[in-house]
């Protein structure tokens, strides 16, 4: 028997998915997911950020943050939830999956706390004296605008740094969060031995030893060059003094970081199993919505709503909105990132005092273009387009009409997609949809005549753990000495569908779209879209003051 076990620590919440790869059609036979709030509640966490005065911050705008301690005792919990539910004596590897950019500070008491933990204590408390920064800064933070400006000026400009490291400088990217830590408190910054980002913190919990960073993720960090997967010089130096000597190593997504440490097994009784290096949530979903092909594109609805695909070269956006990561098949991805993805979602729905299912109904009975009345749903700064400060602005809608607003956020949403994505240059036929209001049929709808293309809904919700699961099974047949394609890595677990397309067939082991999964653009909403995106582009202009 094959098991391999794959983990995502997003921003709410944790989940746990093991595939079973004994047989040549392998399968998923356990999934759950633990929130942050109300599984460990000690940690006081809204939506998985710390409120003021938790972050010792209070006041200051656009910071956000959360605690690396309870991203380690979330991992715990659901350890012991993973082996209560399945016989691991037949794991072989695991690897994870982890919202992307947040860093972690250590002191150098870490390599030696890593690898003697007390296998009677959660590992949170047992950590805690190894942070030289109480908090993680995490994606969602976008305090840092000076730095960015300081880092992009000291290498050169903007485009600069994106033709080296994909990205402009945004501000929840680690180098400026990095650079903003700095400046703030010297001497803790000058305390810390190693910064890690959420994925390889993780993956050094595991292994009981500091793990390296995997290229996808170090490409969220303004600090890897991309053409040598190796942290960029100039970056460095225009971010904060000696950061080669505290960055991890970047290695590549399938290397094997080592076993699983002694506390693992014998607090949760794990076997020796291989540790495969943690990537982050947009790349490991790359995998588990099954982009292994260029020319497709996924859309992600979680916290964040991202649209991506995979890239053979390194074309940067020249607009400066979207990124160029590294994928874990060894290649490129192109992503776009929206801060108000599920927030956004629920804040609307929550003002109507809705449920998700009125939700639903009040989209199913409106008209497609909302009779031209459109709502930008910035509740919290926005990343696309850069919005610091944010506000929710209506145009030719009554802030009292709900189903006005219902159809208001669903379809800005979508048309900002459909918009700021179109620098990947990617002529979009089909759209694999996941995160968890892809389960929404609605919704997918929606995305289908926006985009005018169609939209195969998986039934595995959380792309991004399956893709960490799937991830751990290729490491440990490259470890092995076995070649595995990627396309026979996704082929039983993620939908082919795109590349054979039709109506889709019955539904067939756990990835698989579901029976009724597709959805296909509606001709005369699609032209209604057509003729809306100008206008959302210039209420978007508007409301950015151009
Ligand atoms: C991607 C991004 C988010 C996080 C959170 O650049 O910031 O999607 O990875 O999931």
């Amino acid at each position: 028997m094959s098991l391999y076990l794959g983990f995502d620590c997003s921003t709410q919440s944790l989940t746990a998915i093991v595939l079973d790869a004994t047989d040549a059609r392998a399968r998923v036979v356990f999934e759950s997911s633990l929130q942050f709030d109300t599984a460990l509640p000690q940690y006081r966490t809204r939506h998985g950020v710390l409120p003021p005065p938790g972050t010792g911050v209070t006041g200051v705008p656009g910071v956000a943050v959360s605690s690396p301690l309870l991203w380690a005792d979330a991992l715990d919990t659901m350890m012991a939830r993973v082996a209560r539910g399945v016989d691991l004596r037949h794991l072989q590897a695991i690897a994870g999956s982890a919202q992307q950019h947040g860093s972690v500070y250590m002191n150098d008491s870490a390599v030696s706390t890593l690898g003697n933990l007390d296998v009677r204590r959660a590992p949170g408390e047992q950590l805690a004296g190894c942070l030289s920064r109480a908090v993680s800064p995490i994606w969602m933070d976008s305090s840092t605008t000076v730095e960015c400006d300081e880092i992009a000026r000291a290498v050169g400009g903007a485009s600069v740094l994106a033709a080296r490291t994909g990205s402009r400088a945004f501000e929840r990217f680690t180098g400026p969060q990095i650079r903003r830590f700095y400046k703030n408190d010297p001497r803790a910054f000058a305390a810390t031995d190693r910064i890690h980002l959420v994925s390889s913190f993780l993956a050094s919990l595991l292994a009981g030893r500091h793990a390296p960073v995997d290229p996808g993720d170090a490409s969220g960090t303004n600090l890897m060059d991309l053409e040598t997967n190796a942290w960029w010089p100039p970056a460095l130096e225009a971010t904060a003094p000696s950061l080669a000597r505290k960055l991890p190593p970047i290695a590549p997504s399938w290397t094997i970081v080592g076993e699983v440490s002694r506390y693992w097994r014998e607090r949760h009784g794990l076997p020796p199993a291989r540790v495969v290096a943690w990537s982050g949530d947009n790349p490991c979903s790359l995998i588990g919505t099954g982009l292994v092909r260029e020319g497709l594109i996924a859309v992600s609805l979680g916290t964040s709503d991202t649209v991506f695909g995979l890239m053979p070269e390194p074309r940067v956006d020249r607009g400066g909105t979207g990124h160029v990561f590294g994928a874990p098949t060894g290649g490129y991805m192109a992503l776009t990132c929206f801060a108000n993805g599920s927030l956004a979602r629920e804040g609307i729905r929550d003002a109507f005092g809705l449920t998700w299912s009125d939700f639903s109904a009040m989209l199913a009975s409106t008209p497609a273009g909302n009779r031209g009345r459109v709502l930008l749903p910035w509740f919290d700064p926005e990343i696309t387009p850069a919005v610091s400060v944010p506000g929710i602005r209506r145009y030719g809608l009554a802030a009292d009409d709900g189903p006005g607003n219902v159809r208001g956020v669903v379809e800005a949403q979508m048309m900002s997609m459909a918009l700021h994505s179109r620098w990947m240059g990617v002529e979009v036929k089909t759209i694999h949809a996941t995160g968890g209001a892809s389960a929404n049929r609605e919704i997918l709808q929606v995305m289908a005549d926006v985009f005018d293309a169609g939209v195969s809904q998986l039934a595995v919700e959380n792309s991004a753990c399956l893709g960490a699961a799937l991830r751990a099974r290729h490491a440990d047949a490259l470890a092995s000495g076995q070649r595995l394609s990627w396309d026979d890595v996704v082929r039983d677990v993620v939908s082919l569908a795109p590349w054979a397309p039709g109506p889709p067939g019955p539904p067939g082991p756990s990835g698989a779209p579901k029976a009724s999964g597709r959805f296909e653009p509606d001709p005369s909403r699609a032209a209604v879209y057509r003729e809306l995106l100008g206008l959302y582009a210039a209420c978007e202009a508007h409301a950015l003051g151009r």
